[in-house]
């Protein structure tokens, strides 16, 4: 109780002094919502850094993710008229994100080689994807149909792999196979989610590909509004969290504020373990294979990919509310 309220205390005196008073109630109440969110993100990353050696190449990614959440919020609130982030608060959180990953990525290299190997560049600095705020469009929505959740995760890791080793390269060729099934439609689960992350990779390595350029933006619109329904499907049925959290991660960090809704983080922050700060719940995990996006049981039961995943919900959450 002492902590949130020091930590509000901070958010709202010094480190986001606010230029001129609030001129409504919605002002305050997204200073007030930054600030638990804040408060989360800081215990979050106490667990992270107590247990450095356990994340695996998973949480590791979802904490770039956070952390390019993080810089960019940190970039907006320097050109800022009406938030200061006088201590620097949010490049200190970054700063540690960095930190934490070293850590972990030193142990990596010599436990986890050939998947780590695989990713070893998409984890190497911050996950950068372009923010910008959209509607879900709901004609979009494929309805009262047989959707197909099957992952098969070795494709999926190849399909990455094959954007990822022409990082930056001044053309990008993508296969037919990989091109199908990451644009099919009438997918659900991870299956879904993961065509996603497959665009965003795209992105983030620069990927020129023409096609991938002029169906972007329809695919991002569809892809996120079937997500939403099955987002939706999930919290009002208590279940998936660890999806559920991949879903509103995957969405909100290229602009679908509908993801970022206040009730969906008033239950998220009730799932974070009060004593070791951790997300867990292990009675929801699979473990099944070494592939992209897999989960591993850390300290105390916590989970590296679903931690991960809320520090990045967390980021955007509060880049949402404060840029
Ligand atoms: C929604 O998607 C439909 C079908 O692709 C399209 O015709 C329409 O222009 C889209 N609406 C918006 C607002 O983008
Ligand atoms: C753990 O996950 C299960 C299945 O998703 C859910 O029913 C249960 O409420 C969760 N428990 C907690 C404490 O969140
Ligand atoms: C392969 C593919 O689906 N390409 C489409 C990309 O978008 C253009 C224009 O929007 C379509 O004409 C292509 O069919």
């Amino acid at each position: 109780m002492l902590r949130i309220f020091v930590f509000f205390f901070l958010v709202q005196t010094v480190i986001f002094s606010v230029s001129s008073p609030p001129v409504s109630i919605s002002d305050d109440q997204r200073i007030q919502h930054a600030s638990q969110t804040l408060n989360a993100l800081q215990r979050l990353l106490d667990f992270f850094e107590n247990d450095a050696k356990d994340i695996n190449p998973d949480g590791v990614f979802c904490l770039r993710v956070a952390q390019g959440q993080l810089n960019a919020l940190s970039q907006s609130l320097d050109s800022s008229t009406q938030l200061t982030d006088q201590k620097h608060i949010i490049q200190s959180f970054s700063t540690r994100i960095d930190r934490i990953v070293k850590k972990s990525i030193q142990q990596l290299v010599d436990t986890d080689s050939a998947y780590f190997k695989r990713f070893s560049r998409l984890i190497s600095r911050e996950f950068v994807v372009e923010y910008r705020p959209r509607k879900l469009n709901q004609t979009l929505i494929e309805r009262n149909q047989e959707k197909d959740s099957f992952f098969d995760a070795e494709l999926s890791d190849q399909c990455f792999s094959e954007l990822l080793s022409q990082m930056n390269a001044p053309s990008c060729s993508i296969s037919n196979l990989c091109w199908k099934k990451m644009t099919a439609q009438m997918t659900s689960s991870y299956r879904l989610t993961h065509q996603l992350l497959w665009l965003l990779i795209a992105q983030d390595v620069h990927c020129q590909n023409a096609d991938l350029v002029s169906n972007r933006s329809y695919l991002e619109d569809f892809f996120c509004a079937n997500i939403y329904e099955d987002a939706n499907f999930n919290i009002n049925n208590h279940i998936c969290q660890d999806l559920f959290l991949e879903q509103l991660l995957l969405c909100s960090v290229i602009g679908y504020e509908e993801f970022l809704r206040s009730d969906w983080l008033g239950t998220i922050l009730t799932w974070q373990d009060p004593q070791y700060n951790c997300f867990n719940n292990a009675s929801e995990v699979s473990i099944s294979s070494r592939h992209l996006l897999v989960e591993q049981i850390m300290a105390h039961e916590c989970l590296s990919h679903k931690s991960g995943l809320a520090a990045g919900v967390l980021a955007t959450y509060a880049r949402y509310y404060l840029q």
